[in-house]
């Protein structure tokens, strides 16, 4: 295999990793991407389960570096399907000519700094590449949790996860179906697949919120009057705190009276989707307001299932908003038809997988097919499932042992000249990802570029400044009500993983910071090291 020299080896051709690809490559950088799959779309190529859709509306979830492009696109719905945004970022793709310089079918097995070259080695399934620099565009939920139930090799039927869904379709008419995992892949998927299957079975261990989409048409009326300012309207999500327009609001739950709550509760849950946790400002700050929320969205669920015993297993009891939010089409109506089961699994919990289904309790349920919805090892998974190795090969799975530390999720102490989108320590999954994902994309191409005109060779985080915004996303996070529950925000639903919360919550200071950071020349990050 010959050995191939690059400026930057980007890994993942998801939405990061074209970006990255195509800024780079404009900029005259030799850059190639490296993806493991046959074809382009990162998440969107993956998590192609029934139902699969962005709970984002579609005007926000797109790119907004090229203003032909934004105009150009017409979204068909009010938030995208799967096959709609894989379709966009083909579309991309295309137009700027990207797909010669992505390596598909090619999984990245190790990458490692070579301190004397002060290059990274990168070998994949399909050759060795040397390059100056890596760019780690892996995602943040894209590395599938797979729990260790017993038995789960014997099953003889259909084993499938939300997550790394295959690409054939998938037909479960006349199918006895059980999925476990009650998360946002579920939420979404449990409506499509109750129309299909001859009776559905849903084993779920945590009862999650989950808000209507209230989906339909694109409206022209709407869609033409954000074209006609869609940099205004863009900027109105760098303003709100989740990088999404039209949830910077500033009344209080708590000083509000019962009639004034109830409302404007109402008309976020037939409005707003995930913009329902944006009716007040204090509901993530505050447990008394945010019980207000939760209490109102408890009841909901109440008012929708009809039996009683079902509707109680359903409704939540954490804090809402400190898991994920999900965002559903018809979810808590498919617990009104009679071929779909709730198992609740604190009675019944799942004692083995069989050949013919599972055991839960006391109780067989015989399958056709086993779907795992049981999420990700979010935010790190990706990163620390690649043998990376650092300076004095110190591999990255061994430094986060005991947590993910990183600065401003962009660098990392020891794996000098390697960046992440959207790392630890970001907004990342607290935030519109696809605006945050092409901040870091400027700033990562901006910061090589410099290091290029400046003479640089190699940049890197230092421990001390990654303990100090390491220690600042968590004392940012304590004054929220974010920590009260477990989630894969903080690492809680992998059993080895460090608990520890890694989103950063706020995109305004963010990206005021990573601004300032990048125009006091990386402020915090080291130049040349040569130790
Ligand atoms: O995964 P999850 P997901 N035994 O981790 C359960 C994004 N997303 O794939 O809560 C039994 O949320 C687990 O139970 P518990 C979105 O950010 C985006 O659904 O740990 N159950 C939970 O119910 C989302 O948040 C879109 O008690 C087990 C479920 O499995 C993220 O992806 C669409 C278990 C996992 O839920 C992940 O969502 C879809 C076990 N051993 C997803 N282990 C968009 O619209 C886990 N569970 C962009």
């Amino acid at each position: 295999m010959s050995l191939r020299k690059l400026d930057v080896v980007i890994v993942g051709a998801g939405f990061s990793g074209l970006f990255l690809l195509h800024k780079l490559r404009s900029s005259g950088f030799s850059v190639a991407v490296i993806e493991k799959a046959d074809q382009l779309g990162g998440t969107w190529h993956w998590n192609r389960y029934p139902g699969a859709r962005c709970d984002i509306p579609s005007l926000q979830y797109s790119y907004q570096f090229d203003e032909d492009l934004q105009q150009d696109w017409n979204w068909s719905e009010k938030y995208s399907a799967q096959p709609e945004i894989l379709e966009y970022l083909n579309h991309v793709a295309d137009r700027f000519d990207l797909k010669k310089d992505i390596e598909f079918n090619a999984e990245v097995i190790s990458a490692r700094f070579n301190e004397e070259k002060s290059l990274w080695e990168i070998k994949t399934s399909q050759g060795e590449i040397e390059t100056k620099f890596c760019v780690m565009a892996t995602g943040c939920l894209s590395a599938p949790n797979t729990p260790d139930f017993k038995g789960l090799d014997d099953f003889e039927g259909q084993l499938l996860h939300t997550g790394k869904w295959p690409q054939t379709q998938v037909d479960f008419t006349d199918e006895s179906v059980a999925i476990i995992g009650t998360g946002s892949s579920s939420i979404q998927s449990i409506p499509v697949i109750a129309e299909q299957a001859k009776h559905l079975y849903v084993f779920q261990r945590t009862a999650n919120y989950s808000i209507p989409s209230n989906n339909g048409p694109m409206d022209p009326e709407q869609e033409a009057e954000v074209k006609s300012r869609y940099p205004e309207f863009r900027k109105e999500n760098w303003e709100n705190g989740f990088g999404i327009a039209g949830m910077a609001i500033e009344e209080m739950a708590v000083e509000d009276d019962e009639q004034g709550r109830k409302e404007k509760f109402n008309h976020h849950w037939e409005n707003e989707g995930l913009g329902f946790l944006g009716a007040y400002a204090d509901l993530m700050l505050d447990k008394e307001a945010n019980e207000m929320a939760a209490s109102f969205a408890r009841n909901k669920v109440k008012e929708i299932v009809k039996d009683a015993e079902v509707a109680e297993l359903l409704s939540p009891k954490f804090t809402i908003g400190c898991k994920r939010l999900c965002v559903d089409s018809g979810y808590f109506e498919a617990f009104n038809r009679d071929n779909v089961t709730l198992i609740d699994l604190n009675t019944n919990p799942i004692n083995c997988i069989t050949s013919k289904g599972l055991m839960a309790g006391q109780e067989e349920y015989s399958v056709d097919s086993l779907i795992l919805a049981t999420g990700f090892d979010a935010m790190t998974g990706a990163l620390t499932r690649i043998d990376i190795r650092g300076r004095k090969g110190i591999s990255l799975k061994d430094q986060w042992k005991d947590g993910a530390k990183s600065y401003l999720g962009l660098g990392i102490s020891n794996f000098p000249n390697l960046f992440t989108v959207t790392g630890p320590g970001s907004p990342s999954v607290l935030s519109n990802m696809v605006p945050s994902l092409e901040l870091h994309v400027q700033w990562i191409s901006q910061c090589i570029e410099w290091m290029r005109d400046n003479n640089k060779k190699v940049i890197e985080s230092t421990k001390a400044v990654e303990e100090e915004w390491m220690t600042l996303v968590n004392e940012v996070a304590d004054l929220t009500v974010y920590k009260s529950c477990n989630s894969w925000y903080n690492g809680s639903n992998i059993d080895e993983k460090a608990k520890e919360f890694l989103p950063f919550i706020g995109v305004p200071p963010y990206t005021e910071k990573i601004t300032e950071v990048a125009e006091q020349n990386y402020q915090g990050f080291v130049f040349d090291k040569t130790n």
